[in-house]
């Protein structure tokens, strides 16, 4: 529990946030787009250190984002490479979606709730997925100034069927020891996107953009266990993004502090509204 306090404290200080074009797990909401459809494009290269083994890979993810009135909505699906010490393995990762509805919406406050849900669409096997469907309401609180955007968000994922298929037994040669490849908490579990297999989050986000053209995002995320099996984690993100027109491009790096699975994440995204 002490780990866990220290944690908190770590994540506070260090999240000033920013509204990445395609969110990942647990990230609050961005800075609102006033069109009606957005579609991003995000390619990652990471390193990464799980259970004592290091290892790289390289994320592509197509997303697609709906806005209209109080509703935002967004999907977005992944395709990885995973470069193991013990080989590659390629293929889609976990679809991951989220719909956001604001329960108050003034012109410098809004707050609401969200539901997120991911679908085990990636190979829990080849850690690119977590072999079952996840989901989670969250409670988030935003605030627009003119040049300033900030929001914070605290919410809940569990698995939907964590327990029943974790008795899977490995294949015969299979390289990854110690877990089940339910167990995407333990060594073993997915590597682009680890998380607890039931968790409490809280995350924020801070953009300032001090001109039309350019805009800083900083983020944070920490998320608690709410089961034994599980490690406390945490992830802090920074990037720019160049607005022009319908057109946002941008650059960012995302660095895992804590957890059982640290990756250290660079990425460019392009993101188109119509
Ligand atoms: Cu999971």
């Amino acid at each position: 529990m002490r780990r866990a306090s220290r944690a908190v404290a770590l994540a506070f200080a260090a999240s000033f946030s920013g509204g990445g074009a395609l969110a990942q797990h647990c990230e609050p909401p961005a800075a609102p787009d006033p069109s009606l459809f957005r579609v991003t494009a995000r390619a990652d290269a990471a390193h990464y250190e799980s259970g004592g083994e290091r290892g790289y890979y390289e994320g592509f993810a197509l997303g697609a984002a709906f806005r209209y009135a109080v509703l935002h909505a967004r999907a977005s699906l992944p395709y990885y490479r995973l470069l193991e010490p013990a080989g590659p393995a390629n293929g889609f990762g976990d679809l991951e979606s989220k719909l956001e509805i604001a329960v108050l919406d003034e012109p410098s406050w809004s707050l609401g709730g969200a539901f997120a849900a991911s679908f085990p669409t990636g190979s829990a096997e080849k850690r690119l997925g977590m072999g079952h469907v996840m989901l989670g309401p969250s409670l988030w609180l935003a605030r627009h100034a003119e040049t300033v955007f900030a929001s914070a968000e605290l919410g809940f994922m569990g698995a939907l069927d964590d327990g029943e298929e974790q008795a899977e037994p490995m294949p015969p040669g299979h390289h990854h020891h110690g877990a089940s490849p339910n167990a995407h908490h333990e060594p073993g579990g997915p590597i682009p996107n680890p998380m607890n297999p039931n968790e409490l989050w809280v995350g924020a986000n801070v953009s300032y953009e001090p001109a039309r053209v350019v805009r800083l995002n900083a983020g944070g995320t920490l998320a608690v266990p709410t089961s034994d099996d599980g490690e406390t984690r945490a992830t802090l993100r920074a990037g720019v993004e160049f607005p022009r027109g319908s057109l946002v491009t941008g650059v960012g790096v995302e660095l895992d502090v804590l957890g059982i699975t640290r990756r250290e994440l660079a990425l460019a995204s392009a993101g188109f509204s119509f």
